[in-house]
């Protein structure tokens, strides 16, 4: 941590030092589980702390309170359950939001005190088409201190406070008066704004005291790539471009991708995404009439001539629509706070397409992606790499737009659509390592479970941007749960859970075979199929910033919900066999299965 800046000195005793409190009333462990370092300028770290989610799983389901009754809703079922579970009173617990899948119907939670809702104590609650509750999640609270509820400090003075401290400007969100948990068993009422900065591209929710007016929590929406950037080696991409002629999923994307529904366009904009450099008036037009985006890059130019330029925002905006349009198939819609502008009256909050800026002026040998809540639009930034001469783009390497368009599905999924829940270093780890296994899935084309390597063209190497490929051997990568203790940085964090994810899919496929239309078509049954059914259902299972552990659970869960737990035994083989195993707990490996496996 440095302290280089005097001015900030208190920001360090308001975040930093609270996470030396020894008599925090709720359950402490390690801290990858409950903290995370968050740079806020190169001058300025702070620690953030967050509640440790508890999660339980049911099986086949347990009973609730509205069970008999013929009339429940989700909102009163969800409520009654949570009352009789963790016995409190019900005006302490206030419904955010809800949906519901063909397997499933989940609902998202809030304490509140007061009638003020507590930010960061939340929890979600899943019910079975049987009626019964199939998991629960929940980081409630029992505060040892409850401020007033009428703010001292004003909306302007926590404005301008969060504007010097975040070091960005407020972007006129409409900012929120809630209760914040801190670690020494406090609560603290706050003014919650969000904070942009356009310069760095941060984009912050800041939780100002509304007694003292000091900062005291941070969510930080964007999810930074830290690509490892290795020695250049001697291997050449050559990438094979194609022209596929409507590629747009008419069950996801029903307009297309170039209209809403009201406003038709002839460029790379659309219902689900925009994509553009610099200026969102400077898209890519159609080459030539019926919507033809022919553009053929130039490898031996600058990316930047207007071929390439186009090129890439072609395959941007056609990488970003095509995930939409698969994670739509499989689960993310607009009822579970996807990227749409219009939502067809399907759900969830609209006017909320990605933005895809290429060539993004702000950095270079990176991307990014930031993911605020439900109702806001995703915001995906692609940099130039300079390792080679001539550069080369992040946009012309799917497995880069996949990972980073990744993080969008995995924040709204997880919490109800707050972007606040991958928050942890551990859950931020998590949220690296399904980036990485989702791009990996785009790219199978068979039943072989070939080495994954993410990140070749870009730094011109065959070894990727990675420090091991993903692979079934554990010579070839050695990383497993217990690989927890001693790294603390979430791409590497993320690493172990790719490689367990690609053990799971191994698994899976070795179980199942494989489905060479499950883009489309989430009815197949090839263990690819089965695969990412899982991978989506268990994001609205786990709780608020998961572990590795209880995000296991979620998976296991997810299988029970969809497919009766066929594949338990297969699931758990494969998490056993990196340190998951039935007995794992505080990064120590396991290799236990249930009996009977
Ligand atoms: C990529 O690497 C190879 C082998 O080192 C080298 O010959 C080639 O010039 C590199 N390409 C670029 C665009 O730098
Ligand atoms: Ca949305
Ligand atoms: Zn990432």
């Amino acid at each position: 941590m440095k302290f280089s800046n005097k001015f900030f000195s208190s920001i360090f005793l308001a975040v930093v030092c609270a996470s030396s409190a020894i008599a925090a009333p709720w359950p402490f462990t390690v801290k990858h589980a409950t903290h995370r370092v968050r740079e806020i300028t190169p001058d300025l770290r702070i620690e953030t702390f967050h509640l440790e989610s508890t999660f339980e799983t049911f099986g086949a389901g347990i009973d609730h309170p509205l069970s008999k009754r013929a009339d429940d809703d989700l909102e009163s079922a969800a409520v009654s359950f949570v009352q009789s579970h963790l016995k409190v009173k019900p005006d302490t617990i206030a419904f955010k939001s809800g949906f519901a899948n063909d397997v499933a119907h989940y609902a998202f939670v809030r304490q509140q005190i007061n009638d003020i809702p507590v930010a960061n104590a939340v929890a979600n609650v899943a019910f079975n088409n049987d009626n019964k509750v199939v998991s629960f999640g929940s980081s409630f609270v029992k505060p040892t201190k409850v401020p007033s509820s009428t703010p001292s400090i004003s909306l302007d003075d926590a404005i301008s406070k969060a504007e010097s401290v975040l070091n960005g400007r407020f972007n006129q969100h409409p900012s929120t008066l809630e209760f914040i948990a801190k670690e020494d068993g406090s609560l603290a009422l706050t003014h919650v704004i969000q904070i942009q900065n356009d310069e760095s591209g941060s984009w912050f929710e800041g939780f100002i005291d509304a007694h003292s007016g000091e900062l005291v929590h941070v969510t930080d929406f964007v999810t930074k790539a830290s690509y490892r950037v290795l020695p250049i080696t001697k291997e050449i991409l050559t990438e094979g471009f194609e022209v596929l002629t409507d590629p747009q999923d008419p069950l996801a994307s029903p307009d297309g991708w170039h209209s809403d529904g009201t406003t038709t366009t002839t460029t790379t904009a659309g219902n689900n995404a925009i994509s553009f450099k610099g200026s969102q008036t400077s898209t890519t037009s159609q080459s030539s009439s019926g919507l033809n985006f022919i553009f053929t890059q130039n490898p031996s130019q600058a990316p930047t001539v207007q071929a390439n330029l186009d090129a890439a925002r072609t395959n941007a905006f056609y990488i970003v629509n095509t995930i939409h349009d698969i994670s739509y198939r499989y689960g993310f819609t607009e009822a579970a706070f996807n990227f749409q502008n219009n939502n067809f009256g399907h759900g969830g909050s609209g006017n909320d397409r990605v933005t895809v800026s290429v060539q993004d002026s702000a950095g270079i040998d990176n991307a990014d992606f930031a993911t605020p809540p439900d109702g806001q639009s995703g915001r995906m930034r692609m940099f130039l790499w300079d390792l080679t001469n001539p550069q080369r783009d992040g946009a012309l390497e799917n497995d880069i737009i996949s990972h980073e368009n990744t993080h969008g599905i995995t924040n709204r999924m997880t919490g109800g659509g707050t972007g606040r829940c991958l928050q942890t270093t551990e859950a931020g780890g998590m949220g690296e390592g399904w980036s990485d296994a989702f791009a990996e899935w785009t790219e199978h084309k068979d039943a072989t479970i070939p080495d994954y390597i993410l990140g070749q063209y870009v730094i011109n190497d065959s070894a990727g941007i990675r420090s091991h490929p993903y692979s079934t051997s554990a010579t070839t990568n050695p990383l497993r749960y217990s690989s927890l203790q001693t790294l603390g940085e979430v791409h590497d964090i993320g690493e172990v859970w790719a490689n367990i994810l690609h053990n799971v899919y191994a698994g899976l496929v070795g179980a199942h075979g494989f489905s060479a239309t499950a883009h489309t078509d989430p009815t197949t049954t090839g263990g690819n199929t089965v695969f990412l059914h899982l991978f989506l259902d268990a994001l609205p299972l786990q709780p608020c910033n998961p572990t590795f552990l209880t995000a296991r659970d979620a998976w296991i869960q997810a299988d029970v919900n969809r497919f009766g737990g066929a594949n338990s035994c297969t699931l758990w083989r494969a998490f056993a066999s990196r340190g998951l195993g039935v007995n794992a707990a505080n990064h120590q490996d396991d290799a236990t299965v249930p009996a009977g496996c």
